[in-house]
């Protein structure tokens, strides 16, 4: 298992920094690419504040600048997505279906064992240019292996993960809600720790354990309507079972039923606690998997409350302080408040495939992540589960250009000129896939000793901190030296007036 460590947390992030400024001076076509503004994926949005979220964004000083670079949003875009977004047409409502089938993934092989399929690629030079930089090419789909269905499609069996994919994402109220965390944790009873049910394994975040080790803790796996409409009766006890002697949670927020499994637990440690002041209880959790909405759905089913303490949003980093104490018990019961904090990701992310998978669920920012990459990673794990789900588009396809063109044409996602608009029909496509309108599945394998397997897997995935730490820096010296490079070559102009190139460069 990963042992994260503040202090190397710090350093890391110092050095993934300095990487973010020595990077924006060497082209990278993938951290250059347009990047489009996306629609509110989630629910709810800006709900008024009573409990302490401020919605202000402080980035941290040693916050990678890359981050911040690649966060930046076009208005055109954000107008356009809008646009798209009212476009929508009713044959999409045929799209939702219901499928609990867990997949299990291999990880990506080398790119030299990738090879073109049978099915044609749409070059990448169709896609119409948003602005004036190219999307970056999506890979191109690898060879289908698994068992043939009847209609003769093959699902792709892995997915290879483009070396340019982000692997950090650690801004400056990550590291500051974790900070307040390690302050607040000797003052609270219970930590409710909450990950997204569709990605039960890839959503915890080892930092925590390190953080607020010690304290009895409660795992809510949230969202899980989105996965499954009914909870099946094994995942729930395979689960329930991996984390055990610790209470275990499922929770659709709108569903009285769990969130009162929540409250009657938080009572039971109130009462074994006994404090005439009260007990408090802290929800932690990666980026946007829910935890304001279920503080807010907390007060409501504990106290009949129904105005919202916390803000909560369909993007992460909504929240971006610990908040203030809110009750969530009735008159009659022991005294419980419970505090919101912010979701904290991790420094630094050695799978590409998690990565991806907390992308696709909306737990990393969406200007990330390439979207036809999201939408190809999308389409490879629909394909996994029930190719039937895009029917009404296209027959099942391995190639996202394909499946894009389809979609675009049939929803009218044009661009001037009537060529298709591969972008927005990815924004719609995976945007669809969040609110669960395109298929219920879960993204990580929800197995017997899964747990113990992924816990280990952490410790060996990729590489060691150690070994991640000399990698950064060999890339960081490399980097610099590319530069000094680039600097010290004299120009045409500077060589046809004959000025020696270290005059110019100190002068
Ligand atoms: N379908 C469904 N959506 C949910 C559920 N819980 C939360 N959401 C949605 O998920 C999105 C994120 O919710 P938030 O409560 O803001 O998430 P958060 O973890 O507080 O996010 P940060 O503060 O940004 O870390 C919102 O659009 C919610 O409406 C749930 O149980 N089911
Ligand atoms: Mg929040």
């Amino acid at each position: 298992m990963a042992a994260y460590n503040f202090r190397f947390s710090a350093r890391l992030c110092t050095h993934i920094s300095s990487l973010g400024r020595i990077s924006q001076s060497i082209p990278n076509p993938s951290r250059t690419s347009p990047l489009r503004s996306w629609p509110d994926a989630g629910c709810g949005r800006g709900y008024a504040a009573i409990g302490g979220s401020t919605p202000n964004e402080q980035p941290h000083a040693n916050a990678p600048e890359i981050i911040e670079s690649l966060s930046a949003q076009t208005p055109t875009a954000t107008s356009e997505a809008a646009t798209l977004g009212a476009s929508e047409t009713g044959a999409a409502e045929t799209l939702e279906a219901t499928t609990s089938t867990s997949i299990t993934e291999t990880l990506a092989p080398a790119a030299s064992t990738r090879a073109s399929s049978s099915i044609p690629t749409t070059s990448p030079t169709s896609i119409p240019p948003f602005n004036s930089t190219p999307t970056p090419a999506p890979l191109p789909p690898t060879p289908a292996k698994g068992p043939a269905r009847r209609d003769g499609f093959v699902p792709r069996d892995v997915f290879p993960v483009p070396a340019s994919i982000t692997t950090s994402y650690f801004l400056g109220h990550h590291k500051a809600g974790l900070d307040r965390m390690k302050e607040l944790v000797g003052q609270v009873e219970l930590i409710i720790e909450c990950r997204d049910y569709r990605v039960p394994l890839s959503s915890r975040n080892p930092l925590f354990e390190e953080t607020l080790q010690g304290k009895q803790r409660m795992i809510v796996y949230t969202k899980r309507d989105l996965a499954q409409r009914v909870l099946d009766d094994n995942t729930r006890k395979i689960m329930t079972k991996w984390h055990y002697p610790h209470t275990v949670a499922f929770s659709d927020t709108s569903n009285p039923k769990d969130i009162a499994f929540i409250v009657n637990h938080a009572k039971k440690v109130a009462r074994d606690h006994d404090s005439l002041t009260g007990t408090r209880m802290l929800i932690v959790g990666m980026p946007n998997v829910g935890k304001s909405t279920l503080l807010n759905a907390l007060r409501r089913v504990g106290t009949g409350n129904s105005t919202k303490a916390a803000i909560t949003g369909g993007q992460p980093g909504i929240t971006r302080k610990i908040g203030g104490t809110v009750k969530i018990t009735g008159q009659d019961d022991p005294l419980v408040y419970v505090i919101d904090s912010p979701g904290v990701f991790v420094p630094y992310m050695s799978n590409g495939q998690t990565m991806l998978k907390l992308a696709l669920v909306g737990s990393i920012k969406d200007s990330l992540i390439p979207i036809i990459t999201l939408a190809d990673f999308l389409l490879f794990h629909i394909n996994r589960n029930n190719p039937g789900l895009y029917k009404d588009y296209c027959p099942p396809t391995n190639d996202v250009m394909t499946w894009l063109k389809a979609v675009a044409r049939k929803t009218g996602k044009l661009v001037k000129g009537g060529e298709e608009d591969y972008e927005a029909a990815a924004i719609w496509l995976v945007g669809r896939y969040r609110k669960g309108m395109l298929g219920r599945f879960m993204l990580d394998e929800v197995k017997e000793g899964g747990y113990q397997e992924w816990l280990e897997g952490e410790g060996k995935a990729g590489e060691s901190v150690t070994q991640a730490r000399k990698r950064i820096k060999k890339e960081r010296i490399e980097a610099g030296r590319k530069r000094n490079m680039e600097t010290a070559l004299p120009s045409p102009e500077q060589s046809s007036h004959n000025i020696p190139w270290s005059v110019t460069m100190y002068s």
